[in-house]
């Protein structure tokens, strides 16, 4: 094992993953550099603030600029360890995953590497991306030896570590969670664990390389995609065959091996909408399954849209004096996911931006979790609280189902529930 501490660790990307684990490092009283593309984000941290939103973050990235441990810049600067935790989107019609962010993080700490240094890539990444990273480092660097050229005694040591922290308990998971380790050398392998280490209390699990380590996250959130998209289509089924799904699968569940996940108005966040299409843009012939599920997943909003459009229309059927002017619809939260104000490829966003233009004036939205309520993508909706909601709404819209909702009684009036709040 390798014993060498590290004393100086510089995270490249101090976003929704960056920030917080080199905060980690940091409050482990280690050196961290992070490095940021954003003078905003780096200036906002210099001052000891957070410019994401994640619980106890504010508070170890203020304790840790404070004391000196972690400070933030826009060029690289050399370190012992470099952590690449970038966005890794996709990009057109076909899903192609687009690994600029990586390359350009690559070859921004490519002049300050030194000899004996470790450079990670936490980026959930398609299939050959770490070796990909490796090649592009080697290039800029021709007078150091990478794990492609030398194997093990090579000066550069390259791996796949990818993050696998649920948004909404980041500072939590990244110390309790597992964590996969794919060097592309066994030396690779040793030095990332022992980098790990310093703050993971789980397992340092080694993979015998980088590719079934980026295949690992890849599967992980492919898994959760299929399974949501089995309930998503147990909803739309049972819609049809007039059964309610929460009973249904309060039912199913009671059997020992069966657990259907919960069925809502579609797949959001920034991983599990995007990172099955890195298997199905790399294998598309023997991945439909996967390919299937997300279609599943990106239909549902609309789904939810024609419901909503037959209880409209329900509505102004049996109220003929009314137009669908004058109805009033409320919508309960916008986020991603409960509990949370991450609003990144929110399906609930989505079908609110939508009914917002439809309904100017008369569409409410109820968000706890949002305290800026100026919302550009919401246009001409109003926030209200719950209590006026119920008082003018005519078509209610359960979206998400954050704590704040579930002690409710259901709203009178007409309930599109797309989360089994009021089931
Ligand atoms: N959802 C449902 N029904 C469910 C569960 C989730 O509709 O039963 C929806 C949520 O409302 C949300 C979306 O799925 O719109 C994704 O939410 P999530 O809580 O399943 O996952 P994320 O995107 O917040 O985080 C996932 C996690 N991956 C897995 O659980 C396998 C996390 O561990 C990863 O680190 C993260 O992706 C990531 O960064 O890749």
């Amino acid at each position: 094992m390798s014993k060498k501490k590290f004393r100086r660790i510089s995270v490249i990307g101090l976003g929704y993953i960056g920030l917080p684990t080199a905060a980690m490092f940091a409050s482990r009283k280690i050196e961290v550099v992070g490095v940021d593309v954003n003078p905003d984000a780096v200036s906002t941290i210099n001052e000891g603030r957070i410019h994401i939103v994640e619980p106890d973050l504010d508070m170890v990235v203020g304790a840790a600029v404070k004391e000196g441990y972690l400070r933030a810049v826009i060029i690289p600067e050399p370190a012992e360890a470099f952590l690449i935790a970038v966005p890794t989107p996709f990009q057109g019609d076909d899903h192609e995953p687009d690994l600029s962010y990586v390359k350009a993080a690559s070859r921004a700490i490519a002049p300050v590497l030194k000899a004996g240094n470790l450079v990670i890539l936490e980026s959930t990444s398609p299939v050959g991306a770490t070796e990909a990273m490796a090649d592009w480092l080697a290039e800029a660097r021709p007078d150091l030896s990478f794990p492609q050229q030398e194997g093990a005694a090579s000066d550069i040591r390259i791996a796949h570590c990818p993050e696998r922290v649920l948004p909404g308990k980041v500072m939590q998971e990244l110390i309790t969670n597992d964590r996969v380790i794919g060097g592309m050398t066994s030396v690779c392998s040793e030095r990332a664990v022992a980098l790990y280490r310093t703050f993971v209390t789980g397992d340092c699990v080694v993979a015998s390389g980088p590719r079934v380590a980026e295949m690992a996250k890849l599967t992980e959130n492919s898994f959760r995609d299929v399974n949501i998209a089995f309930a998503n289509e147990l909803s739309m089924i049972c819609s049809e065959l007039q059964i309610d799904v929460w009973e249904l699968i309060q039912l199913a569940n009671r059997h020992p091996r069966v657990q259907v996940l919960q069925p809502g108005p579609g797949v959001g966040g920034h991983c599990i909408a995007v990172d099955p299409w890195f298997i199905v843009s790399s294998a598309p012939d023997s991945s439909k399954l996967i390919k299937t599920a997300r279609i599943v997943n990106d239909l549902k909003p609309h789904w939810v849209l024609n419901k909503f459009d037959q209880m409209l229309a329900d509505l102004l059927q049996s109220e003929p004096s009314r137009t669908a002017r004058d109805v009033t619809v409320a919508c309960y939260g916008v986020a991603f996911k409960p509990d949370i104000d991450d609003l990144r490829e929110s399906p609930a966003l989505n079908i609110v931006s939508i009914l917002a233009g439809r309904f100017p004036g008369k569409l409410l939205v109820v968000e706890p979790n949002l305290e800026d309520q100026d919302q550009p993508a919401i246009g001409h909706a109003n926030f209200t609280d719950l209590k006026s909601a119920y008082a003018k709404a005519d078509i209610h819209l359960m979206l998400v189902d954050h704590r704040e909702f579930l002690a409710t009684e259901p709203p009178a009036g007409r309930i599109l529930d797309t989360r089994g709040v009021w089931a």
